[in-house]
């Protein structure tokens, strides 16, 4: 695949690791193209539940955007379209199975952005959170000015986003920015128990509530009610659901 991204299968999980330790796993060219290849891989293989994104070495999740590839653009118009055909983050809204991102040291900018872009988010102690952007003269320009809002709240998130003001992992936890929160030492453990938790349900149920519960970010609440209508319906005849209830019947003859 690429030196970058580590993709690896086991069981039903799909391990991706940013893999550029000694630059913080800092978001380059090559990484921009490698990972969207890593998870559109992990969703078309029938094998993989859920996908966990991690990164590599002792101090970080990623330090954001490769900062020494900065360089000017040709023009303010083609950099636009550019961003427009070339939309690398825009792969995680493709994936339909679940993406836990595993954050350990610092989670900086673009690193904050894909964590953002997961499903959920498991913090180790010690993980530094925030937005450098401001400071370095841009915006968060890979979804980070969106989605962090819909996380934590307008207010919250112009903090963020302002002031640049770092983030501890307990903040990041008592304010919705992560999920779970994990020792030093146990991070992979964690996220992995959550994928397998999660691996452990009806595989469609799952599709159909990640699908429902996103469509709540970007649907009136009408329409949304209306969307899990729709999706609880296809799955009342299911296989598995109707396994399950007779399952539990018998069990409670006994
Ligand atoms: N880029 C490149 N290298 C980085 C890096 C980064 N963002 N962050 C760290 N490194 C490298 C350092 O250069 C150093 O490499 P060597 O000098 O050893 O070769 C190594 O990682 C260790 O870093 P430090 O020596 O600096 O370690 P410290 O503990 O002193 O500091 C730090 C750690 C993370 C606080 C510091 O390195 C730092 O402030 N890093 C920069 C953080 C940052 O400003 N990140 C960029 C945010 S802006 C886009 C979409 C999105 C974005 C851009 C474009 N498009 C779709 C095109 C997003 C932009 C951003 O993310």
């Amino acid at each position: 695949m690429s030196e970058v991204i580590k993709l690896e299968i086991h069981s039903q999980i799909a391990l991706i690791t940013l893999n550029r330790p000694s630059a913080m796993n800092a978001i380059n060219h090559e990484m921009r193209k490698a990972l969207p290849e890593a998870l559109l891989a992990a969703q078309a293989n029938p094998a993989v539940r859920v996908i966990v994104l991690c990164g590599a070495g002792d101090r970080a999740f990623s330090a954001g955007a490769d900062i020494k590839e900065f360089a000017p653009v040709e023009s303010q118009a083609a950099y636009r379209q550019a961003r427009l055909e070339n939309n690398w983050i825009g792969a995680f809204d493709r994936i339909t199975k679940p993406i836990i991102a595993a954050i350990h040291g610092y989670c900086l900018g673009g690193g904050l952005e894909m964590a953002l872009a997961c499903d959920i988010r498991v913090a180790q102690k010690g993980a530094v959170f925030g937005f450098p952007e401001t400071g370095n003269g841009i915006i968060p320009g890979a979804g980070g000015t969106q989605r962090i809002a819909r996380m934590i709240g307008l207010g919250r998130a112009l903090d963020m986003v302002l002031t640049g003001d770092r983030v501890t992992a307990e903040r990041a936890y008592e304010i919705g920015l992560v999920s779970r929160l994990a020792d030093v030492g146990s991070l992979m453990e964690t996220a992995l128990q959550v994928a397998e938790r999660i691996g452990s349900h009806p595989e469609t149920a799952i599709k159909f509530a990640k699908e429902a519960v996103l469509a709540s970010a970007s649907s009136p609440l009408a329409a949304g009610l209306l969307k899990e209508i729709d999706l609880l319906s296809l799955l009342m005849n299911s296989n598995e659901r109707l396994g399950i209830a007779i399952d539990f019947k018998e069990k409670s003859k006994k």
